[in-house]
């Protein structure tokens, strides 16, 4: 199928988060979101672009990714008609900038798909209908303050706890977690990169707990340590910021670096390598699960449709837009008994509500093809 692109609009909003979100890497109380519609012959298609405001999750931001749209990738694209297939291959010879090619990927596809009358669910290979959630828990001042918000986030029903953790609020918060709420909690924790190999005694002590795993406890670019810190942790090391490709998920699992992994479909170029990554562990009876990036509800249609492959065997960081956000810029989605549905309309399934959208957007550009 083909679909005609006259143009990209590239929109900024300011949507500032509920709670500040502490991680090892720093504090977000606001997202700076870029939001990319394209319009098509077939109809229009949105995105969310993943990027953060600043590098340091990862290396792109959100300034960089409307930089390299607006210069390379968006004028790369033909004028004469488009399939989502070849949008990967159009912008492969343009090095990095994943989450910038995803938003485009993911927008040409959100078109397509609407034009076609099939959802992402569809399209994906969905298995079923709802996704269980989780909910990534920041670093707080206080144990106390912690364990209060963990309590709130069971009472809303989620399934699924996972503590931000960095050297000095590491065994604490988290022997703090299991004693006070039931053993069969399923818990697990997210370094984002903020320790070394000299520090696996430390990490050792979590094993205590019966995590469910420990996520990107090394440095992004550390397959080789993460594989030794294996052999010295018995919980389960997952990667996140080290898995940017398909490539790279099939070298974690041949030097043994992850036993789990976390897809966030903008970090590896979209959702089309994000299947293929899933495809790839699932052949190798690795587990996967969705990971976020404080998504408004346009990221998160599509994450939550991802999410019902059959692969995904373990609770997504997929939460309910109010864990963001106090007014979502779609219908926002909403935690029934710990799960949230996948969306069935066309594309998304979900599009942004023009009068929200208008009240938060901060810049828009036209980028004419
Ligand atoms: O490492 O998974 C992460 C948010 C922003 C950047 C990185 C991460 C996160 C989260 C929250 O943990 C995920 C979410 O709820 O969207
Ligand atoms: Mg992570």
């Amino acid at each position: 199928m083909k679909s005609k692109i006259s143009g990209v609009e590239l929109r900024r909003i300011a949507m500032p988060l509920v709670a500040p979100f502490r991680t090892s890497f720093g504090v977000e109380t606001s997202r700076d979101v870029l939001l990319v519609r394209v319009v098509t012959s077939d109809g229009e298609g949105w995105a969310e672009c993943a990027a953060m405001s600043e590098p340091r999750y990862c290396s792109e931001y959100v300034d960089g990714a409307q930089d390299v749209l607006r210069r390379f990738l968006i004028p790369a694209l033909p004028k004469d008609g488009l399939d989502v297939q070849a949008v990967g291959r159009i912008l492969r010879p343009f090095t990095g900038h994943r989450m910038a090619k995803s938003a485009l990927e993911t927008a040409v596809l959100d078109a397509q798909l609407r034009g076609a009358g099939e959802s992402f669910g569809g399209y994906l290979g969905a298995a079923r209908d709802r996704v269980p959630c989780g909910v990534s828990v920041g670093i707080m001042d206080s144990v106390p303050e912690l364990l209060d918000a963990v309590e709130a986030y069971i009472a809303e029903g989620y399934v699924r706890i996972k503590l931000k953790i960095e050297p000095g609020w590491d065994v604490e918060p988290v022997r703090a977690v299991r004693e006070r709420f039931d053993d069969d909690l399923l818990l697990q924790v997210d370094a984002n990169a903020a320790y070394t190999l000299a520090d696996a005694q430390q990490l050792a002590q979590l094993d205590d707990f019966g995590l469910l795993l420990i996520e990107q406890p090394l440095a992004n670019d550390d397959m080789v340590q993460h594989a030794h810190l294996g052999k010295l942790l018995r919980t389960p090391i997952c990667l996140d910021e080290s898995i940017e490709s398909a490539t790279d998920a099939a070298a974690a699992i041949s030097l043994g670096a992850c036993s789990i992994i976390n897809i966030k479909p903008p970090r590896v170029g979209g959702y089309l390598e994000a299947r293929r990554i899933h495809d790839l562990a699932r052949a190798h009876g690795i587990p996967v699960w969705c990971g976020g990036m404080l998504e408004t509800g346009v990221g998160r249609a599509a994450n939550v449709a991802l999410a019902a492959l059959p692969g995904f065997t373990l609770p997504g960081d997929t939460s309910g837009s109010h864990r963001y956000f106090a007014t979502d810029i779609t219908e926002p989605f909403v935690l029934a008994d710990g799960h949230l549905e996948v969306p069935t309309g066309p594309g998304l399934g979900v599009a942004p509500l023009s009068d929200v959208l208008d009240e938060v957007t901060t810049s828009s550009e036209w980028i004419a093809l």
